[in-house]
């Protein structure tokens, strides 16, 4: 490679042509979309689980959560061979003479070592995420993986800045580069082929998403139709220690508001008017499943404890500890006539893992906010 000097190591010693400027240019621009992408439906993904007051989330359409979440677990895994490859055609200017040469190049260097541990611990805090291992998470990940992302986007500006004329060279100067490299391989056979894996890969897991897909999703953690009523259980009733408090004869849905409280069981809710509708499942982790629910409208309940007014609610589940047992509707998806405490999915009454005796379904919404085994919901004017 050409401006290597001699370092630590003999020159030849890192003899593949292939790599150039050429090479790593290109890959580094799907790199900048696919960072951009991932980058951006993370942080939507966080405004909608953490909103401040300025953001407020659509009901509609009820795909889109859907759309955004498989793009961002999507592009996460098409990085994956992506940097692989640009990595291995730079990293011998790892060994270049002498390490730092002055105050840029080291300020340069280092923004290169947070970009690549940022990205690095991005791509595999994901993957486990998406495989549900936390075992090797000493930390809470969504935090972890939200402030790196922060770190990732900002070095990559950084380096994005500080190589825009080796990019600019690398793009429009060596622009007939691509069939050198010598041997076999040429760099653009090599480029299609990464692509080519990044694009395997993708294709592999958007079964969790695009039922379509299922058949060719092998590297799928979670398929639409796998799991009690054909929906995949994310945290079941064995772990969220509800098996005996969910099927309590005693059980009761508790509903306190401003104008008074009342209490149903089962029996009482399945008496009230009842509502069907198709609203998808989507789990942050990039699965995601239609289904079709039926129950009580939260707005009807709403209308008993409240008078005419805009309401946020807090679901509460029958769970004891876990983060996600209790979640708060934000005022438009309780205010939507979708919303249901739903009792019933694809018309028999809710698994216990789906979250029997009944389950919150909202539009256009992150799986973790739709919260399983309620056992109270407190319904409070908007802020
Ligand atoms: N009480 C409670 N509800 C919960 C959860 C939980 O951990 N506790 N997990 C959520 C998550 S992360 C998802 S993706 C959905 C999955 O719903 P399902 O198991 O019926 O497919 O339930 C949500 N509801
Ligand atoms: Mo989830």
């Amino acid at each position: 490679m050409t401006g290597l000097r001699q370092g630590p190591f003999a020159p030849g010693a890192f003899p593949s042509r292939l790599r150039s400027p050429w090479l790593t240019s290109r890959l580094g621009v799907a790199l900048a979309v696919a960072f951009t992408i991932c980058f951006g439906t993370g942080l939507l993904d966080h405004l909608i689980q953490h909103p401040p007051g300025w953001f407020s989330w659509p009901t509609d359409p009820v795909w889109l959560f859907r759309v955004t979440q498989g793009l961002h677990v999507a592009t996460g895994l098409a990085i994956i061979p992506l940097l692989g490859v640009k990595l291995w055609s730079v990293y011998p200017k790892l060994f270049t003479w002498p390490a730092l040469r002055g105050l840029p190049h080291a300020l340069e260097r280092l923004s290169i070592l947070v970009l690549v541990a940022a990205a690095l611990f991005q791509i595999v805090t994901g993957v486990l995420n998406i495989a549900l291992w936390y075992t090797p998470m000493h930390f809470y990940f969504p935090s972890a993986h939200y402030w790196t992302a922060w770190l990732a986007i900002g070095a990559i500006v950084t380096h994005i800045g500080v190589k825009l004329p080796v990019i600019r060279e690398g793009l429009w100067r060596s622009r007939g580069d691509g069939r050198g490299g010598g041997g076999g391989l040429s760099r653009r056979g090599l480029l299609a082929a990464t692509f080519g894996a990044a694009g395997v890969i993708t294709l592999a897991t958007l079964g969790q998403t695009v039922a379509a897909l299922v058949p060719v999703s092998l590297l799928a953690p979670r398929r639409p139709r796998v799991g009690p009523q054909e929906l995949p259980v994310n945290r079941s009733a064995t772990a969220a220690g509800v098996l005996t408090l969910a099927v309590d004869p005693a059980y009761k849905l508790m509903i306190l508001g401003p104008s008074g409280s009342r209490s149903f069981t089962v029996a009482e809710l399945a008496s009230m008017p009842q509502h069907t509708e198709s609203l998808p499942i989507t789990c942050v982790e990039g699965w995601s499943a239609d289904a079709v629910w039926t129950g009580v409208r939260l707005n009807d309940l709403i209308a008993l404890v409240a008078p005419p007014g805009r309401y946020e609610v807090e679901a509460e589940s029958l769970e004891r500890v876990g983060i996600y047992r209790i979640t708060v509707v934000d005022p438009p998806h309780a205010a939507d006539p979708r919303t249901l405490v739903a009792l019933q999915l694809r018309g028999e009454p809710l698994d216990i893992d789906h979250g029997y005796p009944a389950r919150l379904i909202s539009p256009n919404r992150p799986g973790v906010l739709q919260t399983k085994w309620l056992s109270r919901l407190t319904v409070r004017p908007a802020p």
